[in-house]
């Protein structure tokens, strides 16, 4: 058998668990191509595609902008390392600060990575500007994060199962309760070696958690009183899933006229990943101003496809989809929709005990232990009943959807979980 001659679903699920790691425990289903906010599998069954690879394909599967983008600078140039300078990266560079309101951007590939960068740019920070002891700096980050599966990253995880036996951990963090304004007041009284506060807008893999209304918002303000870099990770909330360009929302440029977005939230670092390339290749970016970037220098930082030219085409296509389709907009439109009728049926339903969410990054709580697998089985069945979803933990199923979703099809999908949630009544 050749190696690309067509395979049934279980043959390819028999591959990878032959020849694959088992660091995944994918829902059983194969899919072999996808377009706008829909995907089929290899049997040519079609799906609603409500997980967007993490909110990775905001802008739909294989949105054709994109692809054209892609296609065009992979026949011209796709890669010179940052050993010269190429045509793409400093126009790629200019586009997206001012996209987003910032003075530098330094491009990387994964969100992990480009969480790495934010972390070593802040404590670089921390030793050369704000001065503080050598090895000494303390980043602050909160319970229940997920920013990543990096050895540093997953050292100040509370996820068992991402940090055990990966020891020994990197120090230099502490840990407080998510949306606890006063916890974070509390730290920064009482530490001086505090550089930075890495913070999800809203925390996804938790479980969707929004917080309260002004908890970002007041810890910039705790920040700025203790000249601390907030450090916001949008790689899965930002470009436009929350229903605004950014969940900060730093009084960025975007087109978004009725973003309630306010300055004060302005993050010093701001990570993307994810959405910024619009799921068509690994595209991240940490972008500061002048104050806090310049302290990299030549060597202190990078990687080989980090600013690569087709990163930097895919890229621009990728928020100009954002900016000229309108897709906060619509995120916000449909996600108050989606929320709207899924409460409709909570009031009645004995399964579901709540939904949550910010524009289009939403999740319903199942009315059932945190170790059950009913979660898992609803999915199953959604699956069966054409719509793609899967639980982050235990008894909470996510709902991400590409953004360029029509009202028409939200109405579709959400009669779909309905009915589907019914059987598990
Ligand atoms: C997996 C979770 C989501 C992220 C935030 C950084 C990263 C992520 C806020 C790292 C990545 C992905 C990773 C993927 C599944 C998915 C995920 F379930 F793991 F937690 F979305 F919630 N900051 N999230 O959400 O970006 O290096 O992956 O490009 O590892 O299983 P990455």
């Amino acid at each position: 058998m050749a190696v690309l001659d067509h395979i049934s679903s279980q043959e390819a699920m028999a591959l990878e668990n032959k020849y694959g790691a088992q660091n995944y425990h994918p829902l059983p289903v194969v899919l072999s191509k996808g377009e706008g906010v829909y995907v089929w599998d290899v049997e040519g069954k079609k799906y609603y595609d409500f997980l967007s690879a993490y909110s990775s394909l905001n802008q739909g599967h294989c949105h054709p902008k994109i692809v054209n983008a892609m296609i065009k600078q992979a026949k011209q140039l796709t890669l010179t390392s940052r050993a010269f300078y190429n045509d793409m990266l400093g126009r790629y560079e200019k586009f997206t600060c001012e996209f987003f309101g910032f003075d530098k951007l330094l491009p990387i590939n994964s969100g992990a990575e480009a969480v790495e960068t934010a972390l070593k740019l802040c404590r670089k920070w921390a030793y050369e500007v704000k001065g503080l002891d050598i090895n000494k700096a303390e980043i602050i980050v909160c319970d229940g994060n997920f920013h990543g599966r990096t050895t540093t990253i997953i050292s100040f995880s509370n996820d068992p199962v991402a940090r055990k036996n990966f020891g020994p951990y990197t120090d230099g963090f502490i840990k407080i309760e998510y949306d606890n304004i006063q916890a974070l007041e509390d730290v920064l009284i009482t530490n001086p070696n505090v550089a930075g506060f890495m913070v999800e807008p809203i925390q996804g893999e938790a479980g969707v958690f929004v917080p309260s209304e002004g908890y970002l918002a007041k810890a910039k303000a705790l920040c700025e009183k203790y000249n601390v870099l907030f450090i916001a990770d949008e790689v899965q909330t930002g470009i436009a899933r929350t229903g605004r360009l950014l969940a900060t929302c730093g009084n960025c440029k975007c087109a978004d006229k009725n973003c309630s977005g306010t300055p004060e939230v302005k993050p010093d670092i701001l990570i993307l990943g994810k959405a910024l390339s619009g799921g068509l290749y690994p595209v991240s970016a940490v972008l500061a101003n002048n104050e806090v970037m310049n302290v990299i220098r030549p060597g202190n930082h990078g990687s080989t496809f980090g600013g690569n030219p087709v990163a930097a085409a895919v890229a621009i296509a990728a928020l100009e989809v954002v900016r000229d389709e309108k897709l906060a907009e619509n995120a916000s439109k449909l996600g108050e929709l989606f929320r709207s009728e899924l409460n409709k049926y909570i009031e009645t339903s004995s399964i579901v005990n709540l939904v949550r969410g910010k524009g289009l990054l939403n999740a319903i709580l199942i009315n059932d232990d945190e170790d059950s697998d009913t979660a898992w089985n609803i999915c199953l069945k959604l699956r069966d009943n054409g719509l793609l979803a899967k639980p982050t933990h235990g008894n909470i199923i996510r709902f991400a959807p590409p953004l360029v979703m029509t009202e028409e099809q939200l109405l579709d999908c959400v009669s779909i979980i309905i009915k589907t949630l019914k059987d598990f009544e």
